[in-house]
């Protein structure tokens, strides 16, 4: 695979004004993408479950223009927003190559999430994607494309460019981003839909983000990739990861969730013992994070009830279940583990099916 295929190699279009516009979900990693090399490319491969209900709504007005240069306003919740410039603007920069008619349009971006901006929820992974996905539609508009299949595997490729994490919310259900050998199709430069058989336990699993503290982090995802680099563990870290992917393969099509907890576990932890043990060092997790992780841990062994969690670049807990025992898992977020929530808040959220364009 080359990133030749993402140039566009055919005479635009001379369109005038309109508006293009996309919902993009979040996605929760269960084998963490966690260090980087240069061009966006993942030091080792990771998957994830994309969700459904946390996601991102853009609309991309354009207007043509004849200066040189970008030229573009960005709005989240009908408010300009000028702290989402720089890393748009990074993000054009970095994909100009494969989307040139940029240049040839003032955007209005009106942006929405379904959460809070100040969860701690990452809207990079929801916010780019689906910015990516209007940007590809506009390129359907420029260059008379309609190759469907092409263009979704291009709003991955122009995703990992703007977030990482942003190129696995395209597909829906599992999504894998990063070339590992066992899997077929598998690049470091897009993320794919997962090409092997999944037993239905997956298909519809149950993720409650509890939101545990919703300030600002203090380490940024950016930092903490970069401290992978010269990292005492990194090169067993980025193997694991490879391992981690070999084995849950079987685990997924056979069912077996308490291998798939076991995995999925000692990732969130293997995540946060590399922030721990970085140099600087660090430590995102907040008291409530281990209350939760202790009270998921008492509960599972007390009914057999297969919840796990999971933990993103922060102190909030992604409680994974299947839909099963949603009734159970429900009641113990609402007795016991809202308290440890700021606010008590929480989001019930479950597997979903990926980025679609919207009609205007
Ligand atoms: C993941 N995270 O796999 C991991 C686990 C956080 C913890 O991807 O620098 O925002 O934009 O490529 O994608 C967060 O990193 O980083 C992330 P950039 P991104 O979901």
């Amino acid at each position: 695979m080359h990133v030749e295929e993402f140039i566009p190699n055919t005479s635009p279009k001379k369109i005038g004004s309109g508006s293009v516009g996309c919902i993009s979900p979040s996605n929760i990693a269960l084998v963490k993408y966690w260090g980087k090399k240069p061009h966006q490319i993942p030091a080792n491969p990771s998957i994830s479950f994309t969700l459904n209900n946390c996601n991102t709504k853009t609309i991309l007005r354009y207007s043509p223009k004849s200066t040189e240069g970008f030229s573009f306003e960005v709005y989240l919740d009908g408010k300009k927003e000028e702290d989402f410039r720089p890393k748009i603007e990074q993000f054009f920069e970095r994909i100009i190559v494969y989307a040139p008619f940029l240049n040839s349009f003032h955007f209005d971006i009106e942006t929405t999430n379904t959460f809070p901006h100040s969860s701690g929820i990452a809207s990079s992974a929801s916010g780019m994607s689906a910015l990516a996905m209007c940007i590809v539609a506009l390129e359907q508009l420029v260059y008379e494309i309609s190759n469907e299949v092409l263009m979704k595997r291009k709003a991955s490729f122009l995703a990992r460019l703007g977030s990482g994490s942003a190129c696995r919310s395209i597909e829906g259900g599992l999504v894998v981003w990063g070339a590992h050998s066992a899997i077929l199709g598998s690049s470091d430069l897009e993320g794919i839909a997962f090409p092997y058989e999944v037993h239905q336990v997956f298909k519809d699993y149950q993720d409650a983000i509890l939101l545990v503290d919703k300030g600002e982090k203090q380490v940024s995802s950016s930092v903490g990739h970069n401290l992978m680099h010269n990292h005492p563990f990194a090169t067993e870290r980025f193997q694991q990861a490879h391992d981690h992917i070999d084995a849950l393969i079987p685990i997924l099509k056979s069912g077996d969730v308490n291998a798939f907890i076991s995995i999925v576990e000692r990732e969130a932890l293997t995540l946060h013992a590399m922030m721990m043990c970085s140099d600087p060092y660090f430590i995102l997790m907040k008291p409530n994070t281990l209350e939760i992780i202790n009270a998921i841990w008492n509960f599972r062994t007390r009914t057999q009830i297969p919840v796990c969690f999971t933990l993103d670049a922060g102190a909030n807990v992604h409680v994974l279940y299947p839909k099963q025992h949603a009734s159970q898992v429900g009641q113990l977020i609402q007795a016991k583990l809202s308290h440890y929530c700021q606010n008590g808040q929480y989001i019930l959220d479950h597997v979903g099916k990926g980025s679609e364009h919207i009609k205007i």
